[in-house]
């Protein structure tokens, strides 16, 4: 990978159109091949397409079409080819033996970005697993094809007999993988622990933000909860999963987490290792799936995100559709009478925030308890507790104490029924 300097590099998109890909279809994914690239720094200097039956094996393009990319990287001197697809380690080497220059496949892009993006340990250590599992097949074929010098070499250093390098470097690899995956484990486990006091103390709701990249999930983070999520035009801003109460408090309290966003054809290797961040986010109650009404291609981006939902086992959780960026376009009407039930807004509107707060709270609402305490004067103290957790529809005193009826969460509301229950 090259670094970036002063100059940008020159990347050109490239891909090979099955028959079964419609026009349309292909020009969206390139398109948002190019946003990829954007986000790593490329200057995006062309587009190179074949129509074909099948991909090359030895190649991914045919012979024919090889020589004219490798024209054209000379013309335009490209310094990366971007490849829509994810290749196999030989296509990849053997198209960057004939083309001239590097060649990044879709999932090489999309580790890439996730490895510039990760700023905590929890995704820094994901994306790394990741992105080992993906090069392990990579460096093996790269040793196959260093051949026998590389088999010259292994005999030399600390290596023990008879061990290629090829193999060592696997070992290697996979030790790594094993230790990374041991210090994950250990971090959910202690975020678990956390977690469940934290819930078990406040008796939350929660809701969890979902949804394609960049389709405003952070932008209504903020508006939600009025933090300071990052928000950026860029394609995975947000990789860890960040969890805040809605703001201003509602009742129940309710806490909305932010996730990383899907893209199509999101490595396999990151959905396993994202899995877990965003299976906290997933014992949410609610998802809000979050849809940027604006793009042409929301239908496809909406299909993806089920799909990773459904991979990941979140099929059966309560889903609140929610079309954004209705300001930069989209047909509110039509979505409105294709989508029974979603909310069409806009996330830079404070009023459609506020609404989409108030469609939250409602769905936490719903599942409220019922109950007519009595609190003696000597057990004020437990009212300010009461008054935080629950809504207080009625309160009557006399010269025992203080009747009140409440609703709140069915858990917090047994507790206090045992302890102040009117006998
Ligand atoms: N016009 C308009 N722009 C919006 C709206 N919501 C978000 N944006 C912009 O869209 C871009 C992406 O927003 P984010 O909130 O970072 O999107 P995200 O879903 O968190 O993206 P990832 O973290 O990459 O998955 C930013 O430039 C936002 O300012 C909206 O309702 N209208
Ligand atoms: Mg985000």
């Amino acid at each position: 990978m090259k670094q970036l300097g002063e100059k940008r590099p020159r990347a050109i998109v490239a891909a090979v159109q099955l028959p079964s890909v419609s026009d349309v279809e292909f020009d969206a994914s390139l398109t948002e091949l190019r946003q990829l690239a954007k986000t790593l720094g490329f200057e995006v200097v062309g587009r190179f397409t074949q129509k074909r039956a099948g991909f090359d094996k030895a190649a991914y393009f045919g012979t024919g079409k090889r020589e004219e990319l490798a024209l054209l990287r000379e013309q335009e001197s490209v310094d990366v080819i971007l490849i829509d697809h994810e290749i196999s380690p030989s296509q990849a080497f053997n198209l960057e033996k004939e083309a001239g220059a590097e060649v990044m496949d879709r999932t090489m892009v999309i580790l890439e970005i996730f490895h510039r993006h990760a700023a905590s340990r929890f995704a820094r250590a994901q994306v790394e697993i990741a992105r080992l599992s993906y090069m392990g097949p990579r460096l093996r074929e790269a040793a196959k094809q260093a051949g026998p010098k590389d088999r010259a070499r292994s005999g030399t250093g600390g290596r023990s007999g008879g061990e290629s390098h090829g193999e060592l470097d696997r070992r290697k690899l996979r030790d790594r993988i094993a230790e990374l995956q041991q210090e994950l484990d250990a971090m959910i486990l202690e975020r678990q622990t956390q977690r469940a006091r934290r819930e078990a103390r406040q008796g939350l709701a929660r809701v969890a933000l979902v949804g394609y990249t960049n389709a405003g999930k952070s932008t209504l983070m903020r508006g939600l909860t009025g933090s300071e999520a990052l928000v950026a035009d860029k394609l995975f801003a947000t990789l860890d999963t960040t969890v805040r109460a809605l703001h201003p408090e509602s009742v129940p309290r309710v806490l909305v987490s932010d996730t990383v966003g899907f893209i199509k054809n999101l490595p396999h290797g990151l959905v396993a290792s994202f899995k877990s961040t965003l299976d906290e986010a997933l014992e949410a109650s609610l998802l809000v799936h979050v849809v940027d009404a604006s793009d042409p291609g929301f239908e496809r981006q909406l299909a993806v995100t089920d799909e990773v939902l459904d991979e990941i086992g979140a099929q059966d959780v309560p889903r609140l559709l929610v079309f954004n960026k209705i300001d930069r376009g989209g047909n509110e009407a039509a979505l409105l009478a294709n989508y029974p039930g979603c909310i069409v807004m806009s996330a830079k509107r404070e009023g459609d925030v506020a609404r989409l707060r108030e469609a939250i709270a409602a769905f936490f609402q719903r599942s409220l308890a019922e109950a007519e305490l009595f609190l003696p004067w000597s057990a004020q103290k437990e009212r300010g507790q009461i008054f935080a957790t629950c809504i207080v529809l009625e309160e009557r005193t006399d010269n025992d104490g203080a009747f009140l009826r409440v609703r709140g969460e069915p858990e917090a509301v047994r507790r206090l029924h045992e302890q102040f229950g009117r006998r």
